[in-house]
């Protein structure tokens, strides 16, 4: 019949306001999808009921219309409209089959979105938010909840053909084809279709569910990587033990399907029962994959796994509540991981990403609201502040409550919600009636941009024996948020006493008794003050223990007091936030670095053996892009470098023979856990490069032998760096031999296009010379990003021409391409408007000539952000 040529008919900008429900329920879909070598045939059959007024509405892209017939009827032009983004069925009865066959081509779908060729022998599919609409009309909106029966047809060359939910029947198609035929028991909406047709091996386990289910798991890689796949299958039994224990939630379904592919987007897809994943979220082992790729591993499993519940069994009610399965979800995956490894240093690793990504993106041009009121393409929103923050609002409110409120909250929204499409409101309403606290103030936080700044000010009174604090919040003005109001930050807190270093216990003025819960302090005001007494001597203040709100705190420690709270904070997150909060004075306030030092000395000396895995963290320097993300105006790369790497200089030098001697002591084979062993490969690869800055004379032998003699990933690409970053005289030949040995790895591969981009002094000939390599795929993300990400994390050649030029290049390709991935590509220029001059000016010229040229939604909408300052 026909493809759409009309314009479209959806409005530019969608807003939350305009939420309608949608006027036809899907009652069943039935789907047909047979795939050709060039192209495939998708039949359904939906039947649809009348809930409201309005049209029956089918959104489709890119579809090539065969038929369509309604009860039976085949429909004739005059009897439907049809645009590039939707079919319309005029007069359509209350109660209707509807038969639509259409033709799409995943074999040249580059996309990846949709249903798409992922390889060879793979196709795959990504429906969230609107791809499902790329495969077939239907009311792609994640309201609609359906019951869906999927047949999979295609050449026996693919032996794996899945679809969600239960193999009802397998056969013959005839002509060497066949079939399965998947039924999926539970309401689903679009975005979680998902189906499989390739060439995999599989990796099959069993979990038996509390009550009594017989799970059976399966992770479907190519046959060469199936080994690969033992830790995520581990991770994936430890998560359903863990959201039973934790949340009181089994699984539901007899089967847990997991599918690799290198061809995606992003991390990975919470598909009902059938999980489409990223190679670089499921295949871990430590011959090729470093520790914090195996934590992310285990980490993406049980993110995806919990949105069975968070996301699958409750999903969003539109869009605009994306955060909440996401922010829930990240929060869920966090505390598994902080139950799996070190807490502490878990916390800080999300505390890192967070201030690194979250807080400079809410400080800029594409800042919005954790719960977004407006969007022109939504795969834009798919942002640190919608995960991140969304994250830290759902932990804010599980730390006021404590274990077994937030327990009694998350039961009574299972309670309430499970089957439904619902909102924000819905759950800060059912986690108040569960736990019996009011927690309405908190859709302030999803509600309103930026982030809030915390001032702190305190005041000793020897006569009288009390400290008191006076507190103050505001937010930077937001031009499309006039009224942004105060918002409940929950201050954790705690007093030490500063001469001998114990932590008091808190007693407030009858006034404030009841205000101070666990050493938390609910802070809901534009200001407020609280007294502490029977205070015998001046003490030193902890604040935002655990990063207890997502604020940017302004409270004047002395150096001496920060360095007090790095030796005697009682967890290994308040020290490290000690360190952090010093070293930006160093670095961006001009403080002298040696308190620092000679504190850092003593803490990380003793903890060595200790807790290894903490050690490595507490010498962490506050990295350049964070550091780029508190200045404002005249950011200057160079200078922030130069400063940067003086620190560090000093740290090399102040700490002396520690290096060495850690380096030489220190053994992963003998530690007692893999964290422990993890704590102590990362702390011998920071020794490494810190004996490269001192010129230790046997630093270069000392990583060659590191990176020949080792097994393990972490090891042998720590020792590459250190003699690649350093110009050894063997890094090109390093470079080679790894090369040679993983060229069948990709994820590796990845790494070595991520060590070269990151050169301290990469040129355009280098960047080219990447790019240009057989290797360098535009189909792979993995392989973009290893190159961007190389480049990103100096901000140096980030904002040199060498940087630009890449990213404004990669962006214009990928318009037309990839526009999911082109618009994330160039957010990494986002911050333009804080360099300095001449580079401001310069940079500024770049995007707008670019803006002229892009024309994919995505793009368009992210780089007009970005311009808007
Ligand atoms: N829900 C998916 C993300 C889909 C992104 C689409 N652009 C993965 C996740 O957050 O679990
Ligand atoms: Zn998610």
């Amino acid at each position: 019949m026909n493809i759409a040529v009309n314009a479209p008919s959806v409005p530019e900008t969608v807003y939350l306001k305009d939420y309608t429900p949608p006027a036809f329920a899907v009652d069943s879909i039935a789907l047909d999808i047979r795939v050709f070598d060039d192209h495939t045939i998708v039949s359904s059959k939906l039947e649809v009921q009348r809930q409201h007024a309005g049209d029956l509405i089918l959104l489709g892209r890119d579809l090539e219309l065969k038929s369509i017939r309604v009860n039976g009827q085949p429909l004739s032009e005059e009897q439907y409209q049809l645009d590039s983004e939707q079919l319309l069925v005029k007069n359509a009865p209350d109660h209707a089959v509807i038969e639509i066959e259409v033709i799409i081509h995943p074999e040249s779908n580059t996309q990846l979105e949709g249903l798409y060729l992922a390889g060879k022998d793979l196709f795959v599919t990504q429906n969230e938010p609107e791809g499902f609409r790329k495969i077939t009309f239907y009311p792609d909106r994640p309201d609609v909840l359906s019951v869906f029966t999927t047949r999979v047809e295609a050449d026996k060359k693919f032996p794996v053909l899945l679809a969600n939910g239960n193999l009802l029947e397998t056969g013959e198609a005839g002509e060497g084809r066949h079939y399965a035929l998947w039924q999926d028991p539970t309401k689903k909406p679009s975005y979680l279709f998902a189906c499989v047709i390739g060439d995999l091996e599989v990796l099959r386990d069993r979990y038996t569910t509390i009550e009594g289910r017989e799970v059976a798991l399966e992770i479907y890689a190519e046959a060469k990587d199936i080994e690969k796949c033992q830790i995520a299958m581990q991770a994936l039994k430890d998560s359903m033990k863990w959201d039973e224990e934790h949340y009181g939630r089994p699984y539901d379904l007899d089967n847990y399907m997991i599918v690799a592919t290198s061809a995606f987007n992003m991390g990975a897809m919470e598909n009902k029962g059938l999980n489409i994943f990223n190679t670089s979220c499921v295949l871990a082992d430590p011959e090729v994959t470093t520790d914090a790729a195996i934590m992310r591993v285990q980490s993406v499993i049980a993110h995806e796994y919990f949105h069975n519940w968070t996301g699958n069994r409750i999903t969003c009610r539109d869009w605009f509540q994306l955060c909440l399965k996401e922010g829930l979800t990240v929060f869920r995956d966090q505390s598994f991981s902080e139950d799996l490894q070190s807490a502490a240093v878990q916390r800080i690793d999300d505390v890192a990403v967070l201030k690194s990504h979250q807080f400079p993106e809410d400080a800029g041009p594409l800042s919005h609201p954790a719960r977004p009121d407006h969007f022109v393409e939504i795969n834009n929103f798919y942002t640190a502040t919608v995960y991140e923050k969304g994250a830290e609002i759902s932990r804010m409110m599980a730390t006021l409550l404590g274990k077994e409120k937030f327990r009694q909250g998350t039961d009574e929204y299972f309670r309430r919600h499970d089957g439904q499409a619902v909102t924000v409101e819905d759950w800060v309403a059912a986690l108040s009636a569960g736990s019996g606290v009011d927690l309405s103030a908190f859709l302030t936080w999803y509600n309103q941009p930026g982030t809030p700044v915390l001032d702190v000010q305190a005041d000793y009174d020897v006569a009288a024996q009390t400290y008191t604090l006076q507190l103050k919040q505001s937010v930077k003005p937001h031009a499309k948020y006039p009224d942004l109001k105060a918002v409940p930050i929950p201050v954790a807190l705690a007093l030490f006493d500063a001469e001998t270093g114990e932590q008091l216990t808190l007693e407030c003025e009858d006034l404030f008794q009841n205000q101070v819960k666990d050493g938390v302090y609910l802070f809901e005001q534009d200001s407020a003050s609280i007294t502490f007494k029977h205070v015998s001597r001046k003490p030193v203040l902890s604040l935002l223990r655990n990063f207890s709100a997502p604020v940017n705190l302004n409270f004047a420690y002395s150096d001496e007091e920060l360095a007090f709270l790095l030796q005697h904070e009682s967890n290994g997150f308040n020290q490290w936030q000690a360190t952090q909060t010093l070293l930006e004075r160093v670095l961006l306030q001009d403080h002298p670095v040696d308190i620092y030092l000679h504190a850092i000395q003593k803490t990380v000396v003793e903890l060595v053996n200790t807790d290894p895995l903490l050690a490595s963290r507490l010498l962490d320097v506050p990295s350049e892009s964070y550091l780029a993300s508190r200045i404002d105006v005249d950011y200057r790369p160079v200078a922030i470098e130069e400063k940067r790497e003086a620190v560090l200089n000093a740290v090399a030098k102040h700490l002396g023979d520690f290096w060495k001697n850690s380096y030489q002591t220190l053994d992963p084979d003998a530690q007692s856990d893999f964290s422990q062993a993890m704590g102590v490969r990362s702390l011998r690869n920071i020794a490494l490069s810190m004996l490269a800055r001192v010129g230790d004379t046997q630093v270069f032998d000392l990583a060659d032998a590191q990176y020949h003699n080792t097994l393990n990933m972490t090891e042998r690409l720590g020792a590459l760096r250190v003699l690649v970053w350093n110009d050894a005289p063997q890094a090109q030949q390093v470079l080679q031999d790894f090369y040679d040995r993983f060229k069948d790895e990709a994820l590796a591969i990845d790494q070595w296009f991520m060590i070269q981009a990151a050169h301290p002094h990469a040129d355009q000939a280098l960047i080219e010379g990447l790019t240009s390599h057989p290797d360098y795929d535009l189909g792979t993300p993995n392989r973009i990003r290893a190159v961007t990400g190389g480049l990103s994390s100096r901000p140096v050649n980030l904002w040199g021409e060498v940087g630009v030029n890449h990213f404004v290049h990669l962006t214009k390709l990928m318009d037309g391409k990839n526009p999911i991935v082109g618009s994330r590509m160039i957010q990494a220029l986002s911050r333009w408007y804080t360099l300095a001059e001449p580079q401001r000016t310069e940079v500024k010229a770049r995007l707008l000539d670019l803006q002229a040229q892009v024309t994919s939604k995505n793009v368009v909408e992210t780089i007009n952000r970005m311009l808007s300052v």
